[in-house]
C-alpha cells in the first residue's frame, strides 16, 4: 500500500456539524472508491453517521471517533481511551457558563465522551442560527481561547483546544486528534500518509 489518506470531518468533508453537501458527495464517492483513506473527528461515531452516509463509512479503512481516542474498523471498535475529567476541572466549565457574559444557553454545555470532554458555552443543543451567532461573538472577543488557555495552565496534563465553531475539546496530554498519525504508523503499512484539517 503506498498512500493513506486522512480525513477531519467537520470544516473537511462537511460543513461543521452538518450533513456533507450533494455536491461534495458525487465527488467523494467516487473518489473513496479508488484510495484508501480513514475519518477522525472530535464528534463520536453515532454524531459522524448525521453528517456521512453509511456508505462512506463502509469504505473507509477506518474511522477514528473522539479526537482518535475510538478507532473502528469494519464496524469493530479497536480501542477506547477512558478518560475520567477531574472534578475541579469540571467546577471551572461550570464557574465559566455562570459567568460568561454570552447570554444564549441552550443545553449540553458539557458533553462527556467518555474518552474527551466537549465544552460549549452557548451548548451543543444549539440551532444552526445559534451557532454561527456564537462563532460571530466568539471571533470578536476570543472567549474560547481565553478559557483553552486558562486550561492549559492550570492543569499540566490536560489539553483545551478549540475543534470547531462553538466549543472546545478536552483530553489528557496528547490525546488529540494529531494522535491518528501515531495510531497509523503503529498500525498501518504505507509509503505516505496524508492528513487533511482544517
Ligand atoms: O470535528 C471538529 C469539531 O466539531 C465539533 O465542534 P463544534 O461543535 O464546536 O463545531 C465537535 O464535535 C468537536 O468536538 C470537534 O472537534
Amino acid at each position: 500500500m503506498e498512500k493513506i489518506y486522512i480525513f477531519d470531518v467537520d470544516g473537511t468533508l462537511t460543513p461543521s456539524r452538518r450533513p456533507i453537501t450533494e455536491d461534495f458527495e458525487a465527488f467523494f464517492s467516487k473518489w473513496a472508491k479508488e484510495n484508501t483513506f480513514y475519518l477522525v473527528s472530535g464528534s463520536n461515531l453515532e454524531k459522524i453517521k448525521e453528517q456521512l452516509p453509511n456508505y462512506i463509512l463502509n469504505l473507509a479503512a477506518g474511522v477514528f471517533p473522539c479526537g482518535g481516542n475510538q478507532l473502528f474498523i469494519n464496524d469493530t471498535q479497536k480501542y477506547n481511551r477512558e478518560f475520567k475529567p477531574p472534578e475541579d476541572l469540571l467546577n471551572f466549565l461550570k464557574e465559566k457558563l455562570k459567568n460568561t457574559n454570552y447570554t444564549t444557553k441552550t443545553g449540553n454545555h458539557i458533553e462527556d465522551r467518555g474518552s474527551m470532554l466537549n465544552f460549549s458555552i452557548v451548548g451543543r443543543d444549539c440551532s444552526l442560527e445559534q451557532r454561527q451567532d456564537y462563532f460571530e461573538y466568539d471571533n470578536n472577543v476570543g472567549e474560547r481561547s481565553s478559557i483553552a488557555e486558562e486550561i492549559n495552565a492550570k492543569w499540566k496534563n490536560i489539553e483545551a483546544v478549540i475543534g470547531g465553531q462553538i466549543s472546545i475539546d478536552i483530553t489528557p496530554k496528547g490525546m488529540n486528534k494529531s494522535q491518528v498519525l501515531s495510531e497509523g504508523k503503529k498500525r498501518f503499512s504505507y509509503q505516505s500518509i496524508y492528513f487533511y484539517r482544517r
